[in-house]
């Protein structure tokens, strides 16, 4: 009789056990397999290892499952759990999420100072969002050309963007057009655009390597590229379920700064090997235009965002 209890009440254990599986909803801003949603596909291998049992998370997939630019709207209500995405592709909501770009200190540091939590205040208010980890880090962007520059002069030129090289690119007089990345190569074939900006990796991805002409030196900002996660959907987990996630994010935000390092010299390299040119500005003039990016930045989110840019700026922005 005991050992029939006994089995009987293993086998509700192991029924409450799986009915506590929790399955999260994910999708990422970049195309699946490609440079920016790489570690994200990494983080959702850990966490389903890890999580086997408890938690599991079903990548839907990138653009085509949602485009870009609608991903602050489905991650905020719901209908996403679980969003890989730069900030630039959810200013709709959150206008200072396009801050990040301007980080000069890494992911530990503003998670010391004050900066990750001015910031995670926000998501909580207005994406309904935690921010979980940075996947992408010490990793610059550029501006690619097809029309030969001499000088930081963008006046005539039409360049692709996005939030990100907005106001860094009209303050150099050039004229923008906001396009995702998914369109990037069919605006660069038919010439609609003369350039665009994306960071240092991630150009042979969708074959835009063959549509480019030169590369802009020196990069500006660090592109950034993170997990986030519903807050209803967090709240909904226990504390085992929330750990996996804590632990596949602390890891993945800690290997990127070396991970993106190594990256950023093979890509130069491969660009060279492909026969992209670089437009080199040196000395004073490189300073200044590294310059003007920074306060251009800065300029555009403290426009945006009165109340929290400027405590945003001094906690960012290397010590100077
Ligand atoms: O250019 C972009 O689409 C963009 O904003 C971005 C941001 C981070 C990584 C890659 C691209």
């Amino acid at each position: 009789m005991k050992l029939v209890l006994l089995g009987l009440s293993a086998l509700l254990l192991a029924n409450a056990a799986e009915a506590q599986e929790v399955t999260l909803k994910a999708v990422t801003a970049f195309t699946e397999n490609t440079t920016y949603s790489r570690p994200f596909e990494r983080f959702i291998s850990r966490v389903n290892e890890d999580g086997k049992g408890i938690l599991r998370v079903n990548y839907v997939g990138g653009p085509k499952a949602l485009p870009p630019f609608e991903i602050g709207n489905a991650l905020k209500g719901g209908v996403v759990d679980i969003a890989n995405s730069a900030g630039a592709f959810y200013t709709n909501l959150m206008p200072e999420a396009d801050a990040w770009k301007l980080t000069e200190r890494g992911m530990s540091e503003l998670r010391q100072n004050g900066g990750y939590a001015a910031m995670a205040a926000i998501y909580a208010q207005k994406l309904n969002a935690i921010f979980l980890a940075r996947l992408v880090d010490n990793n610059p962007f550029h501006l690619y050309v097809n029309k030969a520059i001499s000088t930081p002069d963008l006046t005539g030129l039409k360049l692709r963007i996005t939030p990100v090289y907005r106001d860094f690119f009209q303050a150099l007089g050039g004229t923008v057009v906001q396009t995702a990345p998914g369109e990037v190569y069919t605006a660069l074939e038919r010439g609609v655009v003369d350039g665009y900006g994306w960071p240092i990796s991630g150009i042979f991805d969708l074959g835009w390597n063959e549509k480019t002409k030169y590369r802009v030196d020196p990069g500006f900002y660090t592109a950034e590229v993170s997990v986030l996660i519903n807050r209803n959907s967090w709240d909904r987990l226990n504390e085992a379920q929330k750990d996996v996630l804590r632990k596949s994010a602390a890891r993945g935000e800690g290997e990127a700064v070396a991970e993106f390092g190594e990256e950023n010299e093979r890509e130069i390299s491969r660009q060279a090997a492909a026969g992209i040119k670089t437009i080199k500005f040196e000395g004073a003039v490189a300073s200044a235009y590294v310059a003007k990016a920074y306060q251009a930045g800065w300029d555009g989110i403290i426009r945006q965002s009165a109340a929290t840019g400027p405590k945003l700026k001094e906690l960012f922005q290397k010590a100077r």
